[in-house]
């Protein structure tokens, strides 16, 4: 179980966007990322500027917009400013090198021109850090990857799980750590593979589609990941509440600090 702080962490990361995600949890105090899930894009960035003060990362699903347009973009980076948050597009890239590539710089979103960090399914195997990194590197992007899912069922699971950890240790320069629901032991001091784990709630134990959540106690303290990934726990309820949309994310802030401060001095 790690017990290094954040701060040491950051001062260490050779990766700039691993660095500034750590330096922004230790200024802010909070190892929370909030995954913004709705359609309409006045709720989205009501929701990122109600939150943003309890979180070290925003995530997106930019796609999920069904108004989106490049203004958008523009005021998520605005908000990203005034509230100091790092901004994460759960993109989930699964193809090949140069298709990719192209998805992540091209399209409609040409999402590493405003996402600091992405992620991808390690399933085409090392040629899709390749094709993404040969757009992110330049641009000081960080990569995770999918090495286990919050899921009933997950295939990505054993020898898959382990195959994707040596891909990250193979590619330090440009993958900063994973999606996944435990601590992934370091060969040596000086690996620091990042690990935010979605599949984190205070009241459920899942949704009706498989989603399976635990608490922040249980994925940062017995688990040793860094950041909570939480969705609906925080604005489940009514995109439009705002107060009580406040309320959680304070809540879950606190509930994942408490569980760092604890894991440190054990
Ligand atoms: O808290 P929720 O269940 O409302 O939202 C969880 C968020 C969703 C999922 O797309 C994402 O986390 N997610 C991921 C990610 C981050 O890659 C992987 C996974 O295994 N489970 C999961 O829920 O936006």
């Amino acid at each position: 179980m790690s017990t290094k702080s954040y701060v040491e962490r950051a001062k260490a990361h050779k990766n700039s966007a691993a660095r500034l995600l750590l330096e922004t949890i230790a200024r802010k105090e909070s190892n929370l990322a909030v995954s913004v899930d709705v359609a309409s894009s006045v709720d989205f960035l009501a929701i990122v500027d109600v939150v943003g003060p309890f979180v070290c990362l925003v995530k997106t699903h930019i796609d999920i917009l069904e108004d989106f347009t490049p203004q958008v973009i523009s005021d998520l980076q605005a908000l990203s400013k005034k509230h100091d948050f790092v901004i994460f597009e759960d993109r989930k890239f699964a193809d090949i090198g140069n298709t990719v590539a192209l998805q992540y710089s091209s399209g409609v979103h040409k999402i590493a021109s405003w996402a600091h960090i992405t992620n991808a399914h390690p399933v085409p195997g090392p040629s899709i850090i390749a094709g993404l990194s040969s757009v992110g590197l330049p641009l000081g992007r960080g990569l995770l990857l999918l090495a286990e899912m919050s899921t009933k069922g997950s295939l990505a699971t054993g020898a898959y799980t382990d195959a994707a950890v040596q891909m990250a240790r193979a590619n330090q320069d440009f993958v900063i750590g994973f999606i996944a629901q435990r601590r992934m032991e370091p060969v040596d001091e000086d690996e620091d593979l990042l690990v935010l784990t979605p599949g984190v709630g205070l009241d459920v134990k899942g949704d009706a589609m498989g989603q399976q959540y635990r608490t922040p106690r249980e994925v940062v303290l017995e688990s040793g990941c860094d950041v909570i990934i939480v969705g609906r726990g925080i604005y489940g309820k009514d995109p439009k509440l705002v107060e009580d949309i406040r309320a959680q994310a304070k809540r879950y802030q606190d509930a994942g600090w408490t569980a760092y401060l604890e894991r440190i001095q054990a």
